[in-house]
């Protein structure tokens, strides 16, 4: 069977001719018009870039390659006597559209164990942060450091024809995603243990060997929740904050490090990958205003004090999503099978069923529903791990299997450089005066 490259080497060339024809066929259709209020708007619903990793509908949530959370949970490798996916598997569906083999998840297993160490003056300068600098600056600093090493920026300076730019890239992206548990491990026991590490297992999978750089390898449930939560975090179609940074930044041919490193800086905002840590301070306050069993009553008031603060519910809402996130559910579901008595699952449940309303009522936001922030800080804890302010950096280890596998495509594609119009108000005022 093909490794990930040799296989990827055989798609390349019969997607530069699809790529050709669609554009033939299509390039030179129109998607509608653009409104004025999308400049000013966020862009919301502007149709503007090729993210082929996966596809959000408003209404069913993610695909990845065409296929739903419960399709990928049935159909991706697992580990020996796991039932969740193996993260492997699904990098592996990003980046080829197809479903690999169990030989061929292990040996990715075994590939990413290889390449895990990071660089010792990387642990020096994670080693020299303060603890009291958030996790993510850290994370983005490291990741950002990698560039030291970078395939692509070495072959870059030495003249690499455009048309090979995908191996460096892949060679690149492969190091940052198995460098990750090694940088994120290091992060968790500088900030909240005694700053020393155990060593990755050469024939573990990616999983277990980031549990048990955190210290949790003795929790089969745990890692297996790692298992689902880096898979279902991996990637969100394209125009997310930290999807879209990536690309962005990477069109710059700004290697793999340096592109993943600013998408970890959009990840660290609390309308983004944060929520996960301000759900949790969010549903605390909760508890230590409300006690440990408050009414719906109670939970109602509570969600107007927060809204009337002028403040957001974390983890409800999305700019694309108008249904409850099926990454919510799928936690949701793990959580009903491994701790239903968890009484912050419980508290999770009864938010739940009072936020929507609530968020109905206040006739602001445009989706009253869940996502997958309101979730995934619950199930941590429940597990120990309850030091939220790591938290976002577990949905960056994930987010780097989308931002790598569409990187490698865009060298593949020879994607050119981001470069969309901006307009000032004056320029937009005297472009319709009289219109
Ligand atoms: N609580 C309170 N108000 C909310 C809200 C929420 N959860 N979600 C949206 N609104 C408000 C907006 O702040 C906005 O108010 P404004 O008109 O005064 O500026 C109004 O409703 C309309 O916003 P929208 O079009 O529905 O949302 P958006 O596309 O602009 O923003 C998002 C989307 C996710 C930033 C927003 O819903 C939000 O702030 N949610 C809470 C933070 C959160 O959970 N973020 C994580 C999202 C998932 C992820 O990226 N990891």
């Amino acid at each position: 069977a093909p490794t990930l490259k040799e296989r990827l080497a055989e798609l390349i060339p019969a997607e530069i001719e699809n790529v050709k024809a669609t554009r033939a066929a299509h390039g030179k259709k129109s998607f509608g018009p653009v409104i004025v209020d999308q400049l000013y708007g966020g862009m919301r619903g502007l149709p503007a870039l090729i993210w082929d990793g996966s596809v959000l509908d408003a209404e069913e949530g993610i695909r990845f390659r065409g296929k739903t959370i419960p399709d990928i949970q049935e159909a991706l490798p697992k580990a020996p006597g796991g039932t969740e996916p193996l993260p492997e598997g699904l990098f592996w569906l990003l980046v080829t559209g197809e479903i690999p083999t169990q030989e061929q998840v292990t040996a990715l297993s075994k590939e990413w164990a290889a390449r895990s160490a990071i660089p010792s003056f990387v642990e020096e300068i994670l080693d020299r942060c303060p603890p009291t600098l958030h996790p993510m600056s850290q994370f983005s600093l490291a990741v950002t450091a990698l560039n030291h090493d970078s395939a692509f920026a070495k072959a870059y300076a030495q003249g690499i024809n455009k048309k090979d730019y995908w191996q460096p890239t892949f060679e690149d992206t492969m190091d940052l995603i198995a460098k990750l548990p090694n940088i994120a491990g290091r992060i968790f026991r500088n900030v909240y243990g005694d700053g020393k590490l155990p060593a990755i297992e050469a024939d573990k999978d990616y999983s277990y060997n980031l549990a048990k750089l955190l210290g949790y390898a003795e929790k089969p449930e745990f890692v297996e929740l790692l298992r689902l939560y880096i898979t279902i975090h991996s990637d969100h179609e394209g125009g997310n904050v930290s999807a879209h940074t990536g690309k962005l930044v990477g069109s710059a041919l700004s290697d793999p490090f340096l592109a993943f490193g600013a998408s970890l800086n959009g990840l660290a905002g609390p309308l983004h990958g944060l929520a996960n840590q301000e759900v949790l301070i969010w549903l605390r306050k909760m508890q230590s205003k409300l006690g440990e069993n408050p009414t719906d009553e109670d939970v109602r008031e509570y969600v107007w004090t927060t809204l009337k603060g002028g403040q957001v519910v974390p983890g409800y809402g999305h700019a694309v999503l108008r249904k409850t996130d099926p990454r919510y559910t799928a936690q949701r579901e793990f959580a009903l099978k491994h701790l239903p008595e968890d009484p912050m699952f419980q508290l999770v449940s009864k938010v739940y069923n009072v936020v929507p309303n609530v968020l109905l009522e206040a006739g602001k936001a445009k989706n009253p529903w869940p996502n997958v922030d309101a979730h995934s800080g619950v199930l941590l804890t429940h597990y120990g791990l309850d030091q939220m302010n790591f938290y976002t950096v577990l949905f960056g280890v994930s987010r780097a299997f989308g931002v790598a596998a569409q990187l490698i495509w865009d060298r593949a594609l020879g994607a050119p450089l981001e470069r969309p119009k901006s307009y000032s108000t004056a320029a937009i005022n005297s472009m319709f005066q009289n219109k």
